[in-house]
């Protein structure tokens, strides 16, 4: 049985839970323990805040887990990279107040500098040469400059609205993270192959996502043209209707360019257009 640490609650606990549902390691949220055995597939779901994941993982206690990349590089620990996965995106940058002239890196010599990285910051001002004074301090890291705490700050942004409504200005992206799969180092064959097989699950998953089915009708007149249009993952599917003048085509598109795409093939002649969701695709 494969143990896997998520995120009991947070910004990447609700995203976890449903990759992992949607993988088929079924668990439910309603009835929430700290452990919890999955249904179907051989796993059970520890939930713990996410700075313990790296070291619970490191130590074995669980198996694999499912944390921010920030986490994995401020403990440092002895983990294995085993997967991106594609959410929970973000980057951790030095932010000084807007009122103050930023001159580059030189800016904070012998500045106070507040995160709650202190790791990440201090490897990334030693390979900079800067001198800095480093404050690690949790949570609201934002209000360190206006409470005269920190000269800057080093901390997570994602939007970036926070700190513009701390009066802050982002000056150097430092790293970016997104959330990971991590894995135990000596991890035992049995164990390694439900890894692989989520980490396959996973990537179908993944694949799936801003994707949509397609499904229409054109007149066999403008097939080629229509199939130009389409980038499918190997070529579109084309099946005859009772008509031979028309035949149905099928694939998969990108849902960015979706709208465009059906003006396209309206103006070729396409009709009976049908967009479905799509939910998982099996390389
Ligand atoms: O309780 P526990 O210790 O488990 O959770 P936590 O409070 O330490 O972490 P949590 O749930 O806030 O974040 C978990 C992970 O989500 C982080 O380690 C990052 O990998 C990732 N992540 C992605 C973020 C953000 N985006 C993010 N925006 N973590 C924090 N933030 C903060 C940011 O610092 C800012 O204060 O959210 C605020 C809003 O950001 P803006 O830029 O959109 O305004
Ligand atoms: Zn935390």
């Amino acid at each position: 049985m494969l143990r896997i640490a998520v995120q009991a609650k947070g910004r990447l606990n609700e995203q976890s839970i449903e990759l992992l549902n949607e993988a088929g390691v079924a668990v439910s949220m309603e009835n929430r323990k700290f452990l919890m055995r999955a249904s179907d597939f051989p796993a059970e779901i520890i939930l713990l805040r996410d700075d313990d994941i790296p070291q619970t993982v490191a130590i074995g206690a669980a198996d694999i887990g499912i944390v921010g990349y920030n986490e994995v590089a401020e403990k440092g620990l002895e983990v294995n990279m085993l997967q991106k996965l594609g959410f929970g995106g973000c980057r951790i940058s030095l932010a000084i107040p807007k009122s103050q002239t930023y001159t580059g890196l030189e800016f904070f010599k012998g500045k106070r500098v507040a995160t709650s990285y202190p790791e990440i910051l201090r490897k990334f001002f030693a390979d900079n040469d800067i001198d800095a004074e480093i404050h690690t301090i949790t949570g609201s890291v934002e209000i360190a400059p206006t409470a005269g705490l920190a000269d800057a700050i080093f901390d997570i942004v994602s939007s970036g609205g926070t700190l513009v409504s701390n009066g802050l200005i982002e000056v150097e992206k430092v790293l970016f993270s997104e959330a990971v799969l991590i894995g135990n180092p000596a991890l035992s064959e049995e164990k390694m192959a439900l890894a692989r097989q989520l980490m396959s699950r996973f990537e179908s998953v993944r694949n799936g996502i801003g994707k949509k089915y397609l499904l229409l009708n054109i007149p066999a007149s403008a097939l080629d043209e229509a199939v130009k249009l389409l980038p499918a993952m190997r070529s579109p599917t084309v099946i005859p209707l009772a008509n031979s003048e028309w035949c149905s085509l099928q694939t998969v598109v990108d849902e960015k360019n979706l709208w465009n795409l059906i003006e396209s093939l309206k103006a070729i002649g396409a009709e009976g257009i049908l967009v479905l969701s799509l939910d998982k695709i099996v390389m």
